[in-house]
């Protein structure tokens, strides 16, 4: 990446000014316009925006030294960018040696150093941090004003074109020169990003917007501005700053959730010349979602930092379940995804050297980062822990990780169990299975129906060379409130995932299913609507390719029988809807006889299976995940604590009338 320039260093009587800052430029930052790629790695949108950022950090660093604590990024009408800075102000001196402003310095030669250079580690890094330089050759134009011990300086770029036509990037136009006095002092970068160099130079507002709350995020206490100037007066401004820093990022992040307790925990620290600062808060919710950052670049392939935080926790943890008598036995550990589960987390480092590494180069590879986070981590969360004005907190994550680690074990056990049987097996594994004869997975189809007896009917009905049936005894799972755990225990949840042979969980493998339509039959009453809930809250969550590959259908058995009164003539109908306008053909109301089935098992084989298991006459829906959130929140209603908004979902949602409303909540 590293170009070295050879510009000659002819003596400025020789040669004279202009030949030398032109050859300067020429052999400086041509590189950069030759190959792009090499400097900002793509030449579309993102690269284009990478210059934005480029700016960015350069004033970032400023206010993270802590000479700024204001940025104002601003688009301007003709997609040019003005970033601003209230920091000290570039140097506007002259360079001993080069003997031209160190403002041209940091625009004209890749990797200005030496002098201008003071800081003890430069924060931006990675792809980021290629240097103001960079951002000048792919420009069209770039300007720059410096605010500092009472002066106002300008200099001014631009992408010049020879009398040959050939283009010198980042050619001065104006040396830095006073203009007036003032007793502000900061930096301006104005720029445009070249077309020449870019496939689009249309700042999208939405990504800067979201760069800088990030950034506002974790610089706590600095200022933002985003101002969009192609916007009308009244939408154009957005301004982000947060007190809080990660604290506030984390709250952020879970908006939405339930926290387990109110305030993040916060690790700020540093060893081995690394900064270390993380904030967590644990939420009832089951997936972890750690956020990691080095010198403001996001790692989201994690890296060292991630693995330091993570033994760290792990450790803590399971020393203060000790301690509590959760864990009794000396050798008796909580796995380390117990303690993460529903944890969310933002850990940012500032380090000197960062190696990325991976396949984005989004994952940090410094090794000793690992153990300077574990250390620092692990000192404070150990003091967090054995506060007792914590002793709360520490009780609400341990009782989480308990419940963890239950559904962890369960999950294995039901894989294991899965794993053990093969086919032939299942039928014998719970007498009650039907297995299909067909062994053609796409074709199969397998009914989950509720109760024995209705069981007995579809078994009876069925088409054995592709249909099974698992009849599920309404009982078990017909309790108001049970773990997932629980549910895994239960004997028939136990063969529908022997019967669909593709595991759960992590080991949930979409190519090993048995069946590929699975069709749940069950009343359309308040026991029905909750074994339809139960059964889907399971296959979400450990078998969601299930659901979001299409495989899940909701069966939907006749409400009403209308059949007339002469000539022999019935129709079924699936909703009052329905059942009024069969009415209405056949003759109105004095010409039918209407009778409502009160549930499956009222039916005999031949009927059931023309209503509501022939392919060529059932009613099936498809049940989706559209919207995911919708789907976890519906999750959280059916699962959790909350029994009073549960009761009121499923009452709601009892009967087949309302299939709609059903539908439209768990998104199908
Ligand atoms: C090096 C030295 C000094 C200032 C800066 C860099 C600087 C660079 C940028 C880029 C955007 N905003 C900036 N603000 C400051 C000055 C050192 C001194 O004053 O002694």
């Amino acid at each position: 990446m590293k170009k070295t320039t050879t510009a000659p260093a002819p003596s400025p009587a020789a040669s004279g000014r202009y030949t030398a800052d032109k050859l300067t430029v020429l052999e400086g930052l041509r590189p950069v316009r030759v190959r792009p790629g090499m400097y900002i790695g793509d030449t579309d949108s993102r690269g284009m925006h990478h210059l934005l950022w480029e700016i960015i950090d350069n004033a970032v660093d400023e206010a993270a030294n802590g000479y700024a604590d204001r940025i104002t990024v601003t688009v301007c009408e003709d997609q040019s960018f003005v970033v601003t800075d209230n920091g000290r102000g570039m140097p506007a001196d002259i360079h001993p040696d080069k003997k031209i402003s160190g403002v041209e310095l940091i625009f004209t030669q890749l990797h200005a150093g030496g002098k201008f250079d003071d800081k003890s580690y430069r924060i931006s890094g990675g792809l980021h941090g290629v240097g103001a330089s960079v951002v000048n050759a792919l420009s069209e134009w770039l300007e720059a004003e410096v605010c500092r011990d009472g002066h106002v300086y300008r200099a001014a770029f631009y992408c010049k074109e020879d009398e040959d036509g050939t283009l010198i990037p980042g050619a001065v136009k104006r040396k830095l020169h006073s203009c007036g006095k003032t007793d502000r002092h900061g930096t301006t970068v104005r720029f445009k990003p070249d077309r020449r160099v870019f496939s689009t130079v249309r700042p999208d507002s939405h990504v800067i917007a979201q760069k800088m709350r990030e950034l506002a995020f974790l610089n706590a206490g600095v200022t933002f501005v985003f101002t969009d100037e192609r916007r009308p007066p009244e939408e154009r401004e957005q301004v982000f700053c947060y007190r809080g820093g990660l604290s506030d990022f984390i709250r952020y992040n879970n908006s939405g959730k339930t926290p387990l307790y109110p305030d993040p925990i916060l690790i700020d620290g540093a060893a081995d010349g690394i900064s270390v600062q993380i904030a967590m808060q644990h939420t009832d919710a089951y997936t972890e979602s750690i956020v990691s950052y080095v010198n403001n670049i996001r790692t989201v392939e994690g890296g060292t930092h991630e693995t330091g935080f993570k033994l760290a926790l792990t450790k803590v943890l399971n020393m203060a379940a000790r301690e509590a008598g959760v864990l009794k036995d000396k050798d008796e550990n909580f796995a380390g995804e117990d303690f993460r589960e529903g944890m969310s987390a933002v850990i940012l480092i500032k380090m000197r050297d960062a190696q990325f590494e991976g396949q984005t180069k989004a994952k940090l590879g410094n090794v000793s980062v690992r153990a300077a986070v574990e250390t620092v981590a692990g000192e404070q969360l150990s003091r967090f822990v054995q506060n007792i004005r914590h002793a709360d907190i520490v009780k609400a994550i341990l009782e989480k990780a308990k419940t963890a680690r239950s559904v962890r074990e369960a999950t294995k056990k039901a894989n294991t169990i899965a794993r053990q049987k093969n086919s032939l097996e299942i039928s014998s594994l719970v007498g009650k299975f039907a297995a299909s004869i067909g062994r053609d997975a796409a074709k199969n189809e397998m009914f989950i129906v509720e109760g024995d007896s209705a069981g007995g009917s579809a078994k009876q009905a069925r088409d054995r060379r592709f249909q099974a049936i698992l009849p599920l005894r309404g009982k078990p799972l017909n309790s108001e409130k049970r773990r997932l755990d629980q549910i895994l225990a239960n004997e028939e949840i136990r063969s529908i995932i022997t019967a669909l042979g593709c595991g759960i969980g992590e080991e949930f493998q979409l190519q090993n299913l048995r069946y590929h339509q699975v069709i749940i039959l069950a009343d359309a009453d308040q026991d029905g609507a909750h074994i339809r809930a139960l059964l889907l809250t399971f296959f979400y969550r450990y078998m969601r390719p299930l659901i979001s590959e299409g495989h899940v259908y909701i069966g939907m058995p006749p409400l009403y029988r209308v059949a007339k009164k002469t000539g022999g003539e019935v129709r079924f109908a699936y909703t009052d809807e329905a059942c009024d306008e069969a009415t209405r053909e056949m003759g109105g109301s004095r010409s039918v006889v209407i009778s409502r089935y009160k549930g499956l098992g009222e039916m005999n084989p031949s009927l059931l299976w023309e209503t509501t298991m022939d392919p060529a006459h059932r009613t099936l829906i498809r049940v989706g995940i559209d919207d995911v959130a919708e789907a976890e929140r519906l999750v959280t209603v059916l699962m959790g604590d909350n029994s009073e908004v549960r009761r009121e979902y499923i009452i709601q949602n009892a009967d087949f009338a309302r299939v709609d409303a059903f539908a439209d909540k768990i998104g199908l």
